[in-house]
């Protein structure tokens, strides 16, 4: 595959842009890959690309039922930071946020990583303590955050009001080096990437059915007939429960929906993405113009991909209060994604009761910002069957023992 640059853009120019390859290739299933891997999100797609490029196994299908990152990969808010609590979550999420900084000469992809920095605001003393304890346990795992005061908090972010009413701002958790990247780019990169290495990108390919042999995944049935493998891995997010149903386990995942909008294009007013959780929403300028803003997620089990109007209401009210001047702005459209949540609001990568069958799910409402990681994980649990440093901590077995790794302050997002 041509190479993307500048020269390539002024020759393509002046052939009127006729010359340009098609990014990946849609080929027909094979009927037996070493590996398959159910859903072209952000995080099958960046499995697939690190299990070839770690561990040179490219005999490896992406099956996908619609269309390659149409799930919650292209329709998230694009926020990445890695300001987490606990120790593996820390790792995880540093290693993506580190592994996004390089992400787009590494795919020779432009995926706008684009790091403005991420703050999340306290508005009651309990935040204060609390994101006072994430900057110390962030110094000691090396992921560079700090707390800082209203005043800061204003020169970073003057449009805040930073004296309201009923939640005045007491400081906030900053990570300098975090920030967004553009969520189709990812997915893009990705994919063109791995159809690079020869790997199959197969979509509108809906898994039906799981086939085993003996306690182990032989392959899988899809609407494009039946596909044989050595291992499978479930990345589909949202659906995991339902694809565990087909493997015959289940799965400690809620599905339930979260919604975003977008205003009118204004002016640059904001170059910093700002999180107020207490009040239950979030914002940042995507570089179009348009305030990008979400809150939390709906109250109710869902796989309908909206949300609620209720809820659009509830996150423009409590933002009005924290950014006066938007209070007339006109939003312009509004979208749902079916996030996967679990108990204590961390990541399942994780073997699972059948043999060869790998889980990626449970990133819940903040699996942008870990999609390298996760991929990066994910690849090294598929290939040697068992768990590296990174993905250890997240196995299944945590939920029988007791052992959580409570992230739901961190998550940021109220559910
Ligand atoms: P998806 O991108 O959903 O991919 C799963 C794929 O599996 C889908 O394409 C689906 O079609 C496919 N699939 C399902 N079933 C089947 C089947 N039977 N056969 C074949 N294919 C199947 N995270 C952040 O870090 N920062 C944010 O700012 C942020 N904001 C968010 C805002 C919203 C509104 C939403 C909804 C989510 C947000 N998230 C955010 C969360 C983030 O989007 C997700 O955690 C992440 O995109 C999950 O990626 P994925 O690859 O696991 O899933
Ligand atoms: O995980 O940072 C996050 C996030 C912000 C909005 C939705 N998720």
């Amino acid at each position: 595959m041509r190479r993307y640059s500048a020269f390539a853009i002024v020759r393509e120019g002046l052939k009127h842009h006729m010359g340009w390859e098609r990014a990946w290739r849609s080929p027909e299933p094979k009927a037996r890959y070493d590996a398959i891997i159910v859903g072209a999100g952000g995080h099958g797609l960046a499995t697939a690309y690190y299990l070839g490029k770690n561990f040179g196994i490219t005999n490896v299908a992406i099956l996908e039922k619609g269309w390659l990152g149409g799930g919650n990969t292209g329709r998230n808010t694009t926020i990445i930071r890695s300001n987490y609590l606990q120790d593996p979550s820390a790792a995880i999420y540093e290693k993506s946020r580190s592994l996004y900084e390089t992400l787009s000469q590494e795919l020779n992809y432009n995926v706008m990583f684009s790091p403005r920095g991420v703050m999340m605001l306290a508005q009651t003393e309990h935040e204060v303590r609390g994101y006072k304890r994430t900057a110390f346990a962030n110094a000691i795992q090396g992921v560079k955050t700090e707390f800082v005061g209203p005043e800061r908090v204003k020169a970073l972010c003057p449009i805040l009001n930073i004296h309201g009413p009923r939640y005045p701002v007491l400081g906030a958790l900053w990570q300098a080096r975090a920030g967004t990247a553009r969520h189709d780019a990812v997915a893009w990169g990705y994919a063109r990437a791995c159809s690079e290495m020869g790997m199959d990108i197969i979509q509108q390919c809906e898994v039906t059915g799981i086939r085993q042999e003996g306690g182990r995944v032989t392959g899988v049935d899809t609407t494009k007939g039946e596909i044989g493998c050595d291992k499978l891995a479930l990345v589909v997010a949202g659906h995991s429960g339902r694809l565990a149903e087909m493997a015959g386990f289940r799965l400690p995942i809620e599905s339930v929906p979260l919604q975003a909008l977008v205003s009118e294009p204004i002016k640059p007013c904001m170059d910093v993405v700002v999180m107020a959780n207490t009040v239950h929403g979030y914002m940042s300028q995507s570089d179009k113009g348009e305030m990008v803003i979400g809150g939390g997620t709906d109250g109710y089990n869902a796989y309908t991909q909206r949300g609620s109007f209720q809820h659009v209401e509830e996150t423009v009210r409590a933002l009005v209060e924290t950014f006066p001047i938007i209070g007339r702005l006109k939003m312009l459209r509004q979208w749902g994604g079916i996030v996967d949540m679990t108990g204590d609001r961390s990541p399942i990568l994780s073997k699972t009761p059948v043999g060869g069958i790998y889980a990626n799910c449970g990133w819940g409402t903040g699996g942008f910002k870990a999609i390298p990681g996760s991929g990066w994980a994910m690849a090294e649990l598929i290939a040697k069957d068992a768990p590296g440093t990174l993905a250890s901590h997240f196995g299944l077995d945590r939920f029988r023992a007791g052992r959580f790794i409570d992230e739901s302050v961190a998550a940021g997002v109220a559910h």
